[in-house]
C-alpha cells in the first residue's frame, strides 16, 4: 500500500523501548527532538489514560538518518525509551537466565490478541503476545508521523483531528471541518473534543465508566488541509487514496470502522443530496460548497480536505469480571486485569493523524517524488501551475 515511505516499527510494552524505522523522505528536511516530542506529549494525554502515563514521559532519541538538524535521505531511525522498563529488567529480559522470574499471563481478555494471539504461536504465556499487541506502540507510530507531517508542512499540507464522541456522549452531527480554531479547542481540552458542552459530558462518563470498572471508546475525525488534486489513482484497487488511508488508520488497535466524508451517511441519502457541486472561478479555479466526498472522488484527493472518521471500541482490559477460559488448565476463570485506561480515544486520534500523514505524505512523493526536498518543492510547483492553468 505504501510505495515511496516504508515504515516499520518494533518494541514491547514493557521491553527497553520502543523503535520506528522510516525510508523515503528526502534529503534536505529540517527536523528536531522537539518537532516530535510535541506529538508524543499530545498522544500521552486525555482524560481516562491510567497509571502507565505517569511513568512515561516519551522523548525520542534519533539514531540515523539525520545530520545537523537535516536529513540524508537515510533511513531515520528513532528510539522511545520505556521508562517502566526499570521495572520489568526481568519479566521482559531477552535474556535465557531470567526464565520464568514471573508468573506466566494465562487468562486471556475477550477483545484482546490474547486468546488468537496464543493459539497462533503456540505461546503458554500470554505476555508474549500482549507486550506488542498492547497500544504502547502507537508510539513509535506517532514519532514516524511526526518526520511525514513535518515533511507535508513544507507543502503548506497540515494535519488535524479531534473527537467527535465517546461512548454515548457525542458532538451535534456536522461534517468535521478543516478549522484551525477547532483543533486549537480539541487541544486544550481533556478529551480533545473542541465543544465544550459535549468534552464535560464525556469527561462524566470517562470517570462513570472507571468508577464501574468498566472502559469507553468512541469516534474521532483526522482532517488534512491543503491537500492538492491528484493523490492516488482510480486505475487500479490498490492505488485508491480512499483505500489507502483506511487501511492505515484502521490498523491502529481497536479501531473497527473507517469512514471517509460523509461515510455511512451517504448511504441513506438522495444522489442529489451528497454529491459535491463543481463551480469554477478564474482567481481560485475549480472548487466545491460542500466536502461530503471527504476530500476523494474516483481514490483520488480533488483538492478539498480529506475527513476520515474513526471508530474505536473500548479498551478489553477491564476491572469489571468478563469470562474467559485458563489457556493452560482449560478452566472458566474471570479474564485477567492488569492496570490499565479506561479511555484511550483521544490519543487514538493523535496516533490517527500520525497513520494519515505517512499516508499521504507516500502518496504525495508518488505524484511529485523527488530525493532532495528541493527537486520535490521544483516538482510540485511545476505540476501546481499546470493545475491553475486549467
Ligand atoms: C495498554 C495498557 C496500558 C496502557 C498502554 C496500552 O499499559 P500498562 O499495561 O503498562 O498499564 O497505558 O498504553 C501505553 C503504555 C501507551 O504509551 O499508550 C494495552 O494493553 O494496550
Amino acid at each position: 500500500m505504501f510505495s515511496k515511505i516504508r515504515f516499520l516499527t518494533s518494541g514491547e510494552s514493557h521491553g527497553r523501548g520502543l523503535m520506528a524505522f522510516i525510508e523515503g523522505i528526502p534529503a534536505g528536511l529540517s527536523l528536531s527532538v522537539n518537532e516530535i516530542d510535541a506529538d508524543l506529549k499530545r498522544r500521552q494525554q486525555g482524560h481516562g489514560r491510567g497509571g502507565r502515563m505517569k511513568i512515561e514521559q516519551d522523548s525520542v532519541i534519533l539514531i540515523s538518518g539525520l545530520r545537523w538538524g537535516k536529513t540524508l535521505g537515510s533511513p531515520i531511525s528513532l528510539l522511545i525509551e520505556n521508562r517502566d522498563w526499570v521495572n520489568w529488567q526481568q519479566g521482559m529480559s531477552p535474556n535465557g537466565a531470567q526464565e520464568g522470574s514471573i508468573p506466566p499471563f494465562t487468562r486471556p481478555r475477550p477483545g484482546h490478541a490474547d486468546l488468537s494471539g496464543a493459539l497462533k504461536y503456540g505461546h503458554n504465556d500470554i505476555r508474549n503476545v500482549l507486550e506488542r499487541s498492547s497500544a504502547r506502540e502507537t508510539a513509535a507510530r506517532v514519532a514516524a508521523g511526526a518526520v511525514a507531517k513535518k515533511f507535508l508542512s513544507e507543502f503548506g499540507i497540515t494535519v488535524g483531528s479531534y473527537v467527535l464522541s465517546i461512548g454515548s456522549a457525542a458532538m451535534k452531527n456536522s461534517l468535521p471541518a478543516a478549522d484551525a480554531n477547532l483543533f486549537a479547542l480539541a487541544d486544550s481540552s481533556p478529551v480533545r473534543c473542541p465543544d465544550a458542552d459535549s468534552s464535560a459530558k464525556m469527561v462524566e462518563l470517562i470517570d462513570m465508566a472507571s468508577e464501574k470498572g468498566d472502559t469507553l471508546g468512541g469516534t474521532f475525525s483526522i482532517i488534512v488541509s491543503g491537500v492538492p488534486v491528484g493523490l492516488g489513482s482510480h486505475t487500479q484497487w490498490d492505488k485508491k487514496l480512499n483505500a489507502r488511508l483506511m487501511m492505515a488508520v484502521s490498523s491502529i488497535q481497536a479501531i473497527k470502522g473507517v469512514e471517509i466524508g460523509l461515510g455511512f451517511e451517504s448511504a441513506r441519502k438522495f444522489g442529489s443530496e451528497v454529491m459535491d457541486e463543481i463551480f469554477h472561478s478564474r482567481q481560485t479555479g475549480f472548487y466545491r460548497m460542500s466536502n461530503n466526498s471527504g476530500g476523494i472522488e474516483g481514490g483520488m484527493s480533488n483538492g478539498m480536505p480529506l475527513v476520515i472518521t474513526a471508530a474505536m471500541k473500548p479498551i478489553p482490559t477491564l476491572k469489571k469480571s468478563m469470562r474467559s477460559v485458563d489457556i493452560v488448565s482449560g478452566e472458566a476463570v474471570e479474564a485477567a486485569y492488569e492496570r490499565s485506561d479506561t479511555c484511550a480515544v483521544p490519543a487514538a486520534s493523535i496516533v490517527g493523524e500520525a497513520m494519515t500523514a505517512l499516508c499521504v505524505a507516500d502518496a504525495f512523493l508518488e505524484k511529485f517524488g523527488g530525493d532532495s526536498i528541493n527537486e520535490v518543492k521544483r516538482n510540485f510547483s511545476a505540476r501546481i501551475d499546470d493545475i491553475a492553468k486549467l
